[in-house]
């Protein structure tokens, strides 16, 4: 049933992303302004040549640190410098955050994801996410941490602590950066990038769409990812969540098939990345939500919240890949099955 298979990645294995092509913004711009059917078939034929068909990898998240932080990027709740409805927590306990993580994986979560408010980690803080690392670790799931920049020696030890990705997100292109934050830098982000993938722990790097940007300058947004060498290995494509006392609340939502594209696009560009639709997908209804899976979205967050907002509900989740005939991915440690959903077939395999 697939059509000449190349590769099949496998969320287990340890890929060896090829040398990126040389992606200019003005090639990528060309790939957006395709007929939208033709951008679709070039982003299908993508995706099944570097992926078994109709997987989905499914992430769960939680938020370790809540609020109280001192950058003041123009998306998010969590800064002091808006004024927002988010209530400042301290870390959640350990019981707490493995509960969480049990849930996660008998609802069939695929890896556990685990933010932090915060321009870096503090080295008590540290200390912590160290042993939450370890610890989910131990349940067999797989793990990822965003926590804001981080020192060299800090990626060193979150990848002996077993951890297997970081989310560090670009979130817009350098030009338009300055607008949406001004307490750090776009290099600041690079770095910290640099630094994760040193320490060989895989990288999580993607963006927020819809927050006044030009096409062009989502073009740019996804010319950085691609050319970063290797490219990371999951990209998670954010539309805005626009929120109450920050400046971006009354942003006019994107046109949702400017979403689709740029999924699809991302897809042609960075073949063998899991490409995540991210925040802002339950507003975006069922019909756009399976187009982006036709475009090659292979990764969602899974489970009723993403950090401060809530997520699409996860029992309408499973209808949804069950009306799809989708299935989460298969990773080798993971042996939690979604209820309701049908076992996998292995021929893809
Ligand atoms: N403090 C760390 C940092 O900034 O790297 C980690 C947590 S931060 C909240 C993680 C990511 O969430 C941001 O980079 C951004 O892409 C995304 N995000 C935050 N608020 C959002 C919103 N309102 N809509 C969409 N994405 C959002
Ligand atoms: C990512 O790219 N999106 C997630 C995750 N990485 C950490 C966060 C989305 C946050 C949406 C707003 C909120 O819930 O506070
Ligand atoms: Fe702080 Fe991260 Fe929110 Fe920026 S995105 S304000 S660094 S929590």
């Amino acid at each position: 049933m697939t059509s000449q298979p190349i590769h099949f990645y496998r969320p287990s294995e340890t890929v060896d992303l090829p040398e990126p092509e040389v992606w200019p913004v003005k090639e990528i711009l060309e790939l957006y302004e395709l007929p939208f059917t033709e951008l679709m078939f070039r982003a299908q034929e993508v995706h099944r040549a570097n992926f078994p068909s109709g997987q989905v990898e499914l992430n769960s998240l939680i938020s370790l640190k809540t609020g109280a932080c001192t950058e003041d990027c123009g998306y998010c709740p969590q800064s002091i410098h808006h004024n927002t409805d988010v209530t400042p927590s301290k870390m959640l306990d350990m019981e707490t955050i493995l509960a969480a993580a049990r849930r996660a994986k008998e609802l069939g979560a695929n890896r556990f994801c685990m933010g932090a408010s915060g321009r870096s980690p503090n080295d008590r803080d540290f200390r912590k996410y160290l042993k939450i690392v370890r610890a989910v670790k131990a349940l067999g799931l797989e793990t990822c941490m965003t926590l804001g920049m981080l020192k060299e020696e800090q990626a060193q030890q979150l990848k002996e602590a077993g951890l297997d990705y970081y989310n560090h997100n670009l979130d817009t292109s350098p030009d338009y950066y300055n607008t949406i934050i001004s307490t750090r830098n776009y290099k600041d982000r690079l770095d910290t990038l640099g630094r994760v993938r040193k320490a060989g722990i895989k990288v999580c790097c993607g963006g927020i769409i819809g927050m006044g940007e030009s096409r062009e300058q989502r073009a740019a947004l996804l010319s950085q990812l691609a050319n970063l060498n290797p490219y990371p290995e999951a990209v998670p494509i954010n539309h805005l969540v626009p929120i109450k006392g920050t400046p971006l609340e009354n942003m006019k939502p994107l046109d949702p098939l400017e979403f689709v594209r740029t999924i699809a696009v991302a897809r042609i560009i960075m073949p063998q990345a899991k490409v995540r639709m991210s925040a802002g997908r339950a507003e975006l209804g069922q019909a756009i939500q399976a187009l982006c899976f036709l475009a090659g979205a292979n990764s969602i967050f899974y489970g009723e919240k993403l950090l401060t907002t809530d997520n699409a509900d996860a029992a309408e989740d499973r209808a949804l890949l069950a009306k799809l005939g989708l299935k989460p991915f298969e990773a080798t440690d993971v042996k939690a099955r979604m209820p309701g959903l049908p076992e996998h077939d292995h021929h893809d395999h």
